[in-house]
């Protein structure tokens, strides 16, 4: 790559699309992350010279541009005192639990949100540099609010979007922020704002009309200068059709199997997968499995709740007693309830490759998600795009955006216990011909809306917005 590329689609997310890795010969080089995100951009990045910015994910890495398997890379240095303040701590601290209906006590600190001004000031620079004239930037999600504002002050000519990949309060909450404003102004900065859902977009315009003071007319704002901006929903959603193709692979098929021995054949297998999330309701799930069982209701001879937490924000404190929470109820239900070589949770503090990912949803009979609040929560589209049998039965709260568009799971309240518990039973309960009539339902959503789809969507709409650009993204080509 040139000292000083240009591109005509930059996308603007916190994390690179790709991971340092050190080999056993000590070699240190890159591999892709596996997102969802990264396969849907791929195409269209590769068909206008798209840029992708980003932090490598450890402090103080400095690394200049490169390029990896065709995608050019722009790295984004943080020093280890901007990953407490901005990562862990705004991010993380302030920004995640306001948007998740403050499920746990958000913190305000005026030096976390310095350094988050700091940060994505850094981010906007290194876009405005290597964006061509008149190209397209999309920023990705909350770490990232002030980029479009900042961007647009120094490159005009520029079509910027912004996706936000987790819910937007409700006015009520978002209002706690001490800099609500600045954070309105920093997303009004671009021309299509996404969201999951059409709820959380209304919430924004209503903010924005009453906090800031814009004119808006249905989903579009318009600023004092005359620039529109639109806030609207586009859910987003996963590869389908790889999933289904890694589902149906022999040595998918085959570990799926290993995995039903390894548990001793029982009847049925719940299963959760989730990172260790205070959102993620994994404890309350738990503790209404347990109950079954505590209950005679599910006999752990029969039954057994598989319970994947992939580590998350480790250092963050509230993750750790999270983390440390769980493990206790695990080890009490397993205590009372196991048996030699049957625990009533096998419970796996772990991560684990794609491939592993889809034989845990081919084994599993009753897929369970119940984040108290999830902005879509894609292992539930997972679950069911791997279930070409149309067998298996989802569990979803109905407050994972997921539920808006897959209404033929079990919906659940995972603030309601004894909801929970009766929801549980029921498609434990339920047979092939119930199971089927959902899931075949459930599967013609994802498969006609995939994570292109998504993408394309988007794209197509800011590029179709009026404004003062005369450079289109070429559209995705279609798969
Ligand atoms: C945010 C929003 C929104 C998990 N463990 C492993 C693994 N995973 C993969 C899953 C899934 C992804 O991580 C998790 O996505 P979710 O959507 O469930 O949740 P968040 O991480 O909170 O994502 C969410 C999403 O952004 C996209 O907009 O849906 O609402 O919170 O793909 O499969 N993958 C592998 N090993 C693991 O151990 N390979």
């Amino acid at each position: 790559m040139t000292k000083n590329p240009k591109a005509d689609l930059v996308i603007v997310a916190n994390r690179l699309p790709v991971d340092r890795v050190r080999l056993p010969d000590g070699e240190v080089t890159w591999r892709r992350s596996p997102g969802g995100l990264v396969s849907a951009l791929e195409p269209v990045m590769r068909a206008n010279d798209g840029a992708w910015i980003g932090w490598p994910g450890s402090p103080d890495d400095d690394f200049e541009p490169f390029v990896e398997d065709g995608l050019s890379l722009v790295p984004v240095s943080l020093s280890g005192r901007e990953v407490e303040e901005f990562y862990e701590g705004f991010s993380n601290g302030t920004l995640w639990p306001l948007y998740h209906d403050v499920v746990a006590k958000p913190e305000f600190h005026r030096e976390w949100w310095d350094s988050y001004v700091a940060v994505n000031q850094r981010f906007a620079d290194r876009a405005a540099e290597i964006a061509a004239d008149h190209a397209t930037v999309w920023v990705q999600d909350y770490q990232l609010q002030l980029v479009p504002q900042m961007l647009r002050q120094q490159r005009p000519d520029l079509r910027i979007g912004f996706y936000l990949h987790i819910p937007f309060p409700p006015t009520e909450l978002f209002s706690q922020l001490p800099w609500r404003r600045q954070i309105l102004e920093g997303l009004l900065g671009a021309d299509l704002i996404g969201f999951q859902l059409p709820g959380a977009a209304a919430n924004f315009v209503r903010l924005v009309r009453s906090r800031v003071g814009h004119k808006t007319h249905r989903d579009t704002i318009y600023l004092p200068d005359g620039r529109p901006v639109k806030a609207t929903a586009f859910p987003i959603s996963i590869d389908t059709a790889g999933f289904e193709e890694l589902a149906r692979s022999e040595s998918v098929e085959k570990r799926a199997a290993e995995i039903r021995e390894a548990l001793g054949h029982p009847k049925k297998i719940f299963l959760g997968v989730d990172r260790l999330d205070y959102t993620k309701g994994i404890y309350s799930r738990l503790r209404a499995f347990g109950e079954l069982v505590r209950d005679g209701h599910l006999d752990v001879e029969d039954a057994v709740f598989v319970q994947v937490a992939t580590p998350s924000r480790e250092r963050v404190e509230q993750y750790r007693i999270l983390r440390d929470d769980i493990e206790r109820l695990v080890g009490r239900i397993n205590g009372d309830h196991g048996l030699i070589g049957r625990p009533a949770i096998s419970y796996l503090h772990n991560s684990y490759p794609r491939e592993e990912m889809a034989a845990f949803y081919r084994a599993a009979d009753i897929m369970v998600v119940t984040p108290f609040r999830d902005g879509m929560n894609l292992v539930a589209k997972e679950y069911v795009a791997c279930r070409f049998d149309n067998d298996g039965a989802l569990v979803l709260s109905e407050f994972a955006g997921a539920a808006s568009e897959l209404r033929q799971a079990w919906l659940v309240n995972p603030y309601d216990i004894d909801g929970m518990k009766a929801a549980l039973l029921e498609a434990y309960a339920a047979g092939p011909k119930e199971t089927g009539r959902r899931m075949r339902a459930m599967r013609k959503t994802v498969v006609q809306n995939d994570v292109a789809k998504w993408a394309r969507d988007f794209l197509d709409e800011l590029a179709s917005l009026p404004g003062h650009h005369d450079k289109t993204v070429r559209p995705t080509p279609s798969r």
